[in-house]
């Protein structure tokens, strides 16, 4: 007897999880759950670093990633570096949808939105401009973390990536690194009839380089859904995750009779093995309602789950 609907959230974000059960419960579609559960916390913005007034980039702009994937059809829809509309994970519902495409990125991205009818607006908080000058005026002239190209102080200090051979001339110079930061939503649904879906909603990561898209919004590394199986979603350094696809290997895990919770830690020791460094994690599904998470690089990683034998949301940590 599959323990359906249910639904699974990354990190602690319950108000979402609130919404997309809401969804469930009276019977609407995954895709509906995961889109209206992934919204909330847009609006919300959750730990800053879903939606808009988040993670600025290099040149200060707040630029979304999502995804939002059909495990009934395996139709998807996303949208990677999206400027100046906030709901994000609306828009790659609208490419899932409307267009034959799977996924838009950056300013075009921005024209279909707003050809959409999505309002156009900066993305840009007084708070997200704080921490972008806080953050400028400390590293003025300092190396990005995101690159290995250190700039010349004695020379242009601008986009930091753009300024070649620092480090030969400069070895003094350390690297600044900025505390890892990783807090996508990525959620994963069974409706009442049995359909998966999956997606993820995220402003990316700190100070990035303009134009860098992390795993979150690239179908089977932020997320994953198959009918056959069920879901997963992944969260964390999305630069490392996403040379690995860890929703599409925890669903293939799956497949091959891996229950959720050993296919979520085949999918993050298969990244760890390479870099032991990384920080992550990633949940699954399964189409029964069976569900597990594994995480690595931070001491504990919560979700949070949601099904019809639960009272409240339970937020449910796991050791990594
Ligand atoms: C990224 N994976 O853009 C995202 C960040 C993240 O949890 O997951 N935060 O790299």
């Amino acid at each position: 007897e599959p323990n359906i609907p249910v639904v699974l959230t990354t990190w602690g974000f319950t108000n979402s999880t609130i919404k997309a059960w809401e969804v469930l419960k009276e019977g609407g579609t995954a895709l509906d759950a995961i889109e209206q559960g992934a919204s909330v916390c847009e609006v919300q913005q959750c730990d800053g670093t879903v939606g808009y007034g988040g993670s600025p980039d290099e040149n200060s702009e707040t630029t979304l990633d999502a995804l939002i994937m059909d495990g009934k059809t395996m139709n998807v829809g996303a949208v990677g570096a999206l400027r100046r509309i906030k709901s994000a994970i609306s828009v790659a519902r609208h490419v899932l949808e409307h267009t034959k495409h799977s996924f838009l990125a950056g300013e075009l991205a921005t024209q279909f939105a707003v050809q959409m009818g999505f309002h156009e607006e900066s993305l840009s908080t007084s708070e997200s401009k704080q921490l972008w000058l806080k953050w400028h005026n400390q590293n003025h002239c300092q190396p990005n973390f995101w690159t290995s190209v250190k700039p010349d102080p004695t020379k242009y200090c601008g986009p930091y990536h753009q300024i070649k051979n620092y480090e030969d001339k400069h070895p003094e110079v350390q690297m600044i690194v900025d505390k890892y930061n990783h807090d996508t939503i990525g959620m994963v649904a069974v409706d009442g009839n049995g359909d998966v879906a999956a997606g993820t909603s995220t402003n990316g990561a700190k100070y990035k380089i303009p134009g860098r898209v992390g795993d979150s919004p690239i179908p089977g590394a932020g997320a994953y859904a198959d009918n056959e199986v069920g879901g997963a979603a992944a969260t964390g350094d999305g630069d490392i995750m996403l040379r690995f696809l860890p929703s599409f290997l925890a669903v293939e895990e799956m497949r091959r009779g891996a229950s959720p919770t050993e296919a979520a830690q085949t999918a993050v020791k298969r990244i760890a093995a390479r870099y032991p460094n990384f920080m992550g994690a990633v949940i699954a599904l399964s189409k029964t309602g069976q569900f597990g998470a594994a995480c690595h690089g931070i001491p504990s990683f919560p979700y949070v789950v949601q099904d019809k034998t639960r009272k409240s949301f339970d937020v449910i940590t796991v050791k990594c």
